[in-house]
């Protein structure tokens, strides 16, 4: 049963009445963005998009993500109107409050029909792009039956004129995503007024250029509205749908200007758009032909789901996708065998080089594994021969030349992962996650398993000089909330860092690997890096001094321990690769690494803040500025990374 196209401007209204009333109750919120969109979105869900409310999760549904995050309460509005169990009428009502799951803005763990959280301006739409080229590379491996689905997008103003915005349709239009669909919220409203303030950009003929099909449509008009989008489905290309809309339609006397975007109607407006869209209901009330209409959306998809079941329980490969979907890995992920075989080779490589090797192991095993590197490939070491290159002409591949484009490649892979199926990891240089940065913490927020690989990860780069050294990173993105992040001093912790990665479902990681090599540390296979921190070598002469140092600095810390101990001096060396998991280990465990009454010294190159936590008042080995361009040995030397230099400041201060 389709609906009559006379019902589609009180559906529409029916959004609109949510989302003004939900703002109006909250006294803050977006009503602009959701009163502007209400005719194409109820156009695109009782026409185009496939969904089953009963099973948020089905595999095979169409993603729908709201990039413009700050109409929340459209998404919201959809999800409760087209019968998804949760957000319920009273999360509604209690929009923005503790209680509620429709928080500010969309996020993905309160609510299973939000696919992704969006209000960065831009990385919904970038995540978009991952979440099709994830759908197409599950398409290319499992078929037409199993996976056929569309990722539809609502962007504003704002997602199209953030830089990411280049990276993503640069993405999309190079890899042919075809069934990528942004719709366009074109009301040339920003905050700040209108968009000839700011911008005068042709973005049709931007998009274009960039290898996308662009539509332009009448967004308050119902049948325009459809028929730009069966234009969109019908192109082979990603497609732009230039959506000309009125900011806050139905506020008669608001409608249009910027003061609509992000502040309550207030009161009387709020009457006065009852008045001027007919709608007699009272607030957070739906009429029951309109609540009928909606329903009656969600109840279609359920027919299309239970066709997708019975093809999927038939199919050969039906389970092996499930079991992706799932984000369980294969039993055995290749790390066992590849590590007992380091164990016994003790190789003297850089962790760059581990890195490659470990991947080698896992990649072979672990199917759903799409690496990938912003161009550094060969720096980075991220492919592997069981990655080949995935591309549009052929999605099966296992391999993304993300090109020079941090951002677009971290904010895709966060799409990549919550679309489920692949296990995404990228490279680039260290130096350069800040590029990434909101991408990463957007991976950390949304409990998104993104793993990333960030080599030349301190002076030891060497010669291209400070630019390229990065002295802030590893412990600004140890600030992070939910991201592991590894410094491994060895081909083994590596290897237990990988691993670690890989079995944690719902947290990112970074690799912040060597460019330089270092000698094995480990001849065990015990996962000591699963703890965080653990003691690498006990004092031999009575205990005097813990010595902690992470990464490249590990193998000095065992030469500097090394020249205590012929003084007489007992010196413990612990091996910090990650810091979160040794957090999070017991009290007990964390007081017998660095116990109360000994000197406590940490050694790694990069900025000091922060290491008091563990050495309290004791010393601090570190990178306080910047670096300079010179051989790694002459860098680490000059800055004080060597053993002639620490052990005086150690044995002064034992007195
Ligand atoms: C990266 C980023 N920068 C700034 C903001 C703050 N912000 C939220 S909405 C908005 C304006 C967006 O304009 P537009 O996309 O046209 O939305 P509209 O006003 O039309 O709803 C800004 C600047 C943000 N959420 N994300
Ligand atoms: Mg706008």
């Amino acid at each position: 049963m389709s609906i009559e196209p006379s019902r589609l401007g009180p559906m529409a209204n029916a959004i609109r009445a949510l989302s003004m009333d939900a703002v109006q109750a909250a006294n803050s919120g977006h009503p602009g963005m959701p009163m502007g969109m209400a005719d194409v979105a109820t156009v695109l869900f009782s026409r185009f998009v496939k969904f089953d409310p009963a099973a948020p999760d089905w595999s095979d549904r169409d993603r729908f993500i709201l990039s413009a995050g700050h109409g929340s309460m459209l998404v919201y509005s959809l999800l409760h109107l087209t019968g998804y169990a949760s957000p319920t009428m009273d999360d509604i009502r209690n929009f923005r409050q503790l209680t509620s799951v429709c928080a500010g803005h969309p996020e993905n763990f309160l609510i299973p029909g939000v696919e992704c959280t969006t209000g960065p301006l831009g990385q919904g739409l970038a995540m978009a792009v991952g979440f099709a080229l994830a759908e197409r590379h599950l398409n290319a491996t499992f078929g037409d039956d199993l996976v056929d689905h569309r990722t539809w997008v609502i962007a504003g103003d704002g997602c199209l004129m953030e830089g990411i915005n280049h990276e993503a349709i640069g993405l999309a239009g190079h890899l042919k995503l075809g069934r990528l669909v942004v719709l366009w919220d074109d009301n040339r409203i920003t905050i700040d007024g209108d968009t000839d303030l700011s911008t005068s950009e042709d973005i049709p003929a931007r998009y274009r250029a960039s290898g996308w099909h662009v539509e332009e449509c009448d967004g308050h008009d119902p049948a325009d509205i459809e028929r730009a989008i069966a234009a969109a489905v019908a192109d082979d290309r990603p497609s732009l749908v230039a959506c000309r809309t009125v900011i806050g339609k139905g506020a008669p006397n608001k409608q249009g200007g910027h003061n609509v975007h992000g502040s309550p109607l207030g009161k009387d407006e709020v009457a006065a758009a009852r008045a001027y869209l007919g709608w007699t209901a009272a607030p957070f009330e739906i009429p029951a032909d309109i609540l009928a209409d909606w329903r009656s959306l969600g109840q279609r998809g359920a027919e299309a789901r239970a066709a997708w079941e019975a093809r999927s329980a038939a199919a050969r490969q039906g389970k092996e996708l499930a079991r992706r979907m799932a984000g369980e890995l294969p039993a055995d992920t290749g790390f066992a065998a590849y590590a007992a075989e380091i164990a016994a080779s003790q190789p003297n490589v850089a962790t760059r080089k581990s890195s490659e090797m470990a991947l080698e192991a896992l990649t072979a095993a672990v199917p759903e594994m799409v690496g990938g590197s912003a161009d550094l490939t060969g720096s980075n070491n991220t492919k592997t021969k069981s990655t080949g290159p995935l591309t549009a002409a052929d999605y099966s591949g296992r391999y993304v030349y993300w090109g020079i484009r941090e951002f677009g490649m971290s904010a895709a892979m966060n799409g990549m992962a919550l679309h489920g199926g692949v296990v995404p990891y990228g490279g680039t240089f260290l130096v350069f996650s800040d590029y990434a940065r909101n991408a990463i913490r957007m991976s950390a927020l949304q409990h998104a398993r993104v793993v990333y690989v960030l080599t030349h990860d301190s002076i030891g780069l060497g010669e291209d000089g400070p630019t390229h050294q990065p002295v802030e990173h590893v412990m600004s993105l140890r600030m992070i909330p939910n991201l592991l992040v590894f410094r491994p001093a060895d081909a083994m912790e590596t290897a237990e860092a990988w691993e670690i990665a890989l079995q944690n479902p719902a947290r990112p990681s970074v690799l912040a690997l060597t460019r330089q090599n270092l000698p094995a540390q480990r001849s065990d296979t015990e996962m000591k890096t699963a703890k965080g921190a653990y003691r690498l070598k006990a004092a031999a002469a009575p205990r005097k001094v813990v010595i902690a140092a992470t990464g490249s600095e590990v193998a000095l810390a065992q030469d500097v321990a090394a020249a205590l101990e012929a003084q007489g001096i007992g010196a413990d060396v612990v091996s910090m690769p990650c810091w979160e998991l040794f957090d999070e280990q017991d009290a007990g465990y964390r007081a017998d690494i660095f116990p109360a009454d000994v000197l406590k010294v940490s050694i790694e190159a990069g900025v000091t803040l922060g290491w008091q936590k563990y050495v309290g008042d004791g010393i601090t080995i570190g990178l306080d500025r910047f670096g300079a361009s010179a051989p790694a040995e002459v860098l680490f030397d000059h800055f004080g990374f060597a053993t002639s230099k620490i052990v005086p400041q150690i044995t002064a201060r034992l007195g």
